[in-house]
């Protein structure tokens, strides 16, 4: 059937677009670079500030970062690399340094960039620490490869820090996201799987991985993760909701079936790899309970896309706890 315009939508969005995406390009700038996606992303004072992920024709990445008043528009974007792969000191960053998540941790007064130290035996967990944006210190690599799509929690579980990420293991065991403990940041332990990829015909079948750090809600920490789709036609990003117990992030208390946010403009279709929305940050918006997300559009632009917090939680309160679910 042929429609003049599009058609009303079945399901209803708890994610929106925002008119002005997508927000940064390779065009916006200071210096040569091939795309800019995958932003970490969080508030200091009264600026927003992302850590974009800056890809060069060498197919290498580092991180840069933009600042902006209203989180849309006029970024102020350093003019040389703000983090930069030092393969000389730091030989894990051998291939460049991807998708930073940032999480604001308390007891040490930083921000602590969890990101992909691409090294020659395949990406890895790093850590480095900032106060400005302006230095970091590495705290070094944290999980061996092939292990990314990492974030540490703003707060520590009894005496122990807790991260999430997503090793990756040979064979078809699927690829997962885990949860670690650390006393010190430094030495990881205490592993187990914590949220499956699903199998068969899900749209979050056999990979999945974590997107911005988790958000600490009334009702728990809030996950958005992607699940990669394999297709005859290449692979679908799409996002999906979990929600984990406040003082036992080990208990996984809710999990949407069905994906919530997924590639549709031309901004997330076309690009260097098409049908992909990857976020590595959110801002929680106080008091108006407004979640800005940021997110890679087909790993090429930046955009951004706005829900209500209460939205959000209204609609993990009516999905499954995940052990009373068929896989
Ligand atoms: O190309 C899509 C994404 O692929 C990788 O993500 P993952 O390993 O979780 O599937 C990453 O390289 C990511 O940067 C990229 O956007």
């Amino acid at each position: 059937m042929q429609h003049a315009t599009k058609p009303p939508n079945l399901y209803p969005e708890l994610f929106h677009r925002h008119a002005a995406n997508p927000i940064l390009t390779a065009r916006d700038w200071p210096y040569p670079a091939h795309t800019v996606f995958n932003a970490g992303a969080c508030q200091v004072g009264d600026e927003t500030v992302l850590l974009v992920r800056v890809e060069d024709r060498r197919g290498h990445s580092h991180l840069t970062v933009a600042r902006s008043r209203d989180g849309v528009s006029n970024w102020r974007i350093d003019a040389v690399p703000s983090f930069a792969a030092e393969p000389a000191r730091y030989p894990e960053e051998a291939w460049g340094v991807e998708d930073a998540r940032l999480t604001w941790v308390d007891d040490r007064n930083q921000w602590i960039l969890a990101y992909t130290a691409y090294s020659r035996s395949g990406p890895l967990v790093s850590l480095a620490a900032t106060a400005d944006f302006t230095s970091f210190s590495r705290l070094g690599p944290v999980m061996p490869p092939e292990d990314k799509d990492a974030a540490v929690f703003p707060r520590r579980f009894g005496n122990r820090y807790a991260m999430l990420h997503r090793p990756v293991s040979t064979g078809s065991f699927g690829a997962h996201i885990w949860l670690s403990f650390s006393p010190d940041l430094r030495h990881w332990g205490d592993h187990r799987v914590l949220i499956r990829a699903r199998r068969g015909a899900w749209w979050d079948a056999n990979k999945i991985g974590l997107g911005p750090p988790p958000l600490e809600t009334a009702e728990g920490w809030l996950i958005l993760y992607h699940g990669v789709r394999a297709t005859a036609g290449g692979c679908l990003y799409r996002l999906g909701l979990a929600l984990l117990d406040l003082e036992d992030p080990c208990r996984v208390l809710r999990r949407s079936d069905q994906w919530v946010f997924a590639p549709e403009t031309a901004y997330e279709h076309q690009g260097d790899v098409g049908a992909v929305v990857f976020p590595c940050g959110w801002i929680l918006d106080e008091p108006n309970g407004t979640i800005r997300l940021y997110y890679g559009g087909a790993d090429t632009c930046l955009a951004l896309a706005t829900a209500e917090l209460s939205d959000v939680l209204g609609h993990l309160r009516t999905c499954p706890a995940p052990r009373t679910r068929k896989r």
